[in-house]
């Protein structure tokens, strides 16, 4: 009798874990990305000095994000409290960009802010300066 029991607990278990994956898939597949971010620099690929950051932003539908106001902090992982910050400029098409001196090298997290009506997202890269 006892093992039996124990095959329906497991069993119990089982269909808990399986509910919840299902449940997980499901609100992944609602929320869609409100922007797609692409993120280029001049030059390609950055250096150590002045850079120009552009971010080309689009909404769901692959139109280009116009009219956002759009914030990026830069962070030297390598490091502690060594970040700046700055808007963006907006340009034609979808894109904003921004100049960054970068004093050193290493990995720079950039977090890029865009804020539009009720569109507020943020999303990190990360930058490898030579
Ligand atoms: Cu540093």
């Amino acid at each position: 009798m006892k093992p039996r029991y124990i095959w329906i607990g497991i069993l119990i278990i089982v269909a808990a874990l399986l509910a919840g994956c299902s449940s997980a898939a499901q609100t992944q597949e609602k929320s869609t990305e409100p922007v797609k971010f692409t993120l280029e620099t001049t030059p390609a690929p950055p250096v150590a000095g002045k850079n120009e950051i552009i971010l080309k932003l689009e909404d769901q539908d692959g139109q280009p994000l116009t009219g956002a106001t759009v914030d990026v902090s830069a962070d030297h992982t390598d490091m502690t409290g060594m970040t700046m910050s700055g808007p963006a400029t907006e340009q034609e098409g979808g894109k904003y960009a921004i100049t960054a001196d970068f004093s050193m090298s290493g990995t720079w997290k950039i977090t890029v802010y865009v804020r539009k009506e009720g569109l507020d997202v943020k999303k990190d890269f990360d930058l490898k300066i030579p």
